[in-house]
């Protein structure tokens, strides 16, 4: 099974919409399929810590991963597994860092979401909401100064996160220094427990791209078709030096905060309301509607996630725990771990 770094989707420009979007929906499918998994995992104390899930935001998450190009620059948050498999996260990665296993990329120091790839430019997650806008900032306005061009990065915030201190100077810098950055915010109604009526005063989230001055887009987040066209026109655009492009995306959160909640506070009408829907059943039935595969094919694709999740977790289950008495402590930041190019 492959154990290296997949290529990102970097024929996606030669895609047509249905290959894309079929292929869109295997990544969705494989996140959920995991994320399924690992919320088992979890429940049955094999998971040290939390277990943070995207399910209802695949569709979001996919459409922008799946975008980007080899040597563009992805810093996912909590919530972008789907988006992590599209721009080319193994399935290892995953259950590594979850089982805290000394073979995963954070060689068994985190538990869960805050692994990445600095060489292939997946960027850990930093979990203090807002920080990674400043972060992917500064990464873009280096390679910037280093004379390269043609590259995006991209990244996600929820409508919590989009109001600490940290985001509004992270974008509002972002903008004045017109780099290719592509923002998704997703707006899933709560963080944590907390509903958006607590979080802003504004109509709309994406009136806020008018203060910062960046193109702005508002998307339906359950609906995988209109995901990607907007993620593609955002992308390209940033590509081509048009600056920020502030994605707002609506749904709801299909499950708690993370498995130790259970999302009693949510208002069951939401779930009920357009944006309640899930956005795998909603692609799946656009895939049937569309004749491009029926029922029969689409279980099994479903099959062959399941398939490829519990072959990855038996080997993974095998590899062993970091020793702490060997260990060299080493952060992801020593020298020989990042790119040379970028070490001096
Ligand atoms: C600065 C900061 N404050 C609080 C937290 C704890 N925290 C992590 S996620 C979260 C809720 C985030 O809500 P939202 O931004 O809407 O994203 P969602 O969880 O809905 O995807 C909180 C309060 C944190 N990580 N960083
Ligand atoms: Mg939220």
């Amino acid at each position: 099974m492959l154990n290296t770094l997949r290529e990102p989707e970097s024929e996606t420009i030669h895609l047509g919409f249905k290959e894309l979007y079929l292929s869109a929906f295997k990544w969705m499918l494989l996140s959920r399929t995991v994320e399924d998994k690992v919320a088992a995992l979890w429940h049955a104390g094999k998971i040290a810590g939390g277990c943070y899930l995207g399910k209802g935001q695949e569709a979001v998450s996919v459409a922008v991963g799946i975008m980007l190009r080899p040597g563009d620059i992805f810093a996912p948050l909590i919530r972008d597994q789907a988006g992590r498999l599209a721009f080319g996260e193994p399935l290892f990665d995953i259950l590594r860092t979850y089982l805290g296993k000394k073979t995963g990329p954070m060689r068994g120091r985190d538990g869960n979401v805050h692994r990445g790839r600095p060489k292939e430019r997946i960027y850990p997650m930093v979990s203090h909401l807002g920080a990674a806008t400043s972060l992917i900032t500064g990464a873009l306005m280096a390679r910037r100064m280093r004379g390269e061009t043609g590259f995006v990065g991209a990244t996600s915030i929820g409508d919590g996160g989009s109001s600490t201190g940290s985001f509004h100077e992270g974008l509002n810098l972002a903008a004045v220094e017109r780099v290719p950055l592509v923002m998704t915010v997703t707006n899933n109604r709560y963080a944590y427990s907390t509903p958006n009526s607590r979080q802003f005063a504004c109509h709309d989230l994406v009136d806020r791209a008018i203060g910062y001055g960046v193109e702005g887009y508002s998307m339906d987040g359950t609906d995988l078709k209109e995901c990607l066209e907007i993620a593609s026109h955002a992308v390209d655009r940033a590509r081509s030096g048009f600056g920020v492009q502030m994605i707002v995306a609506s749904c709801v959160r299909l499950s708690g905060h993370a498995e130790h909640d259970d999302g009693f506070y949510m208002d069951k009408a939401l779930l009920d309301s357009p944006i309640g829907r899930d956005c795998l059943s909603v692609a799946q039935a656009h895939v049937v509607e569309q004749g491009w595969a029926d029922e029969v094919m689409v279980r099994e694709w479903r099959q062959q996630a399941k398939a490829q999740v519990e072959d990855t977790l038996q080997q993974v289950q095998r590899e062993p725990a970091p020793d702490p008495a060997e260990e060299d402590w080493h952060s992801l930041a020593s020298a020989h771990l990042i790119d040379p190019e970028y070490a001096e």
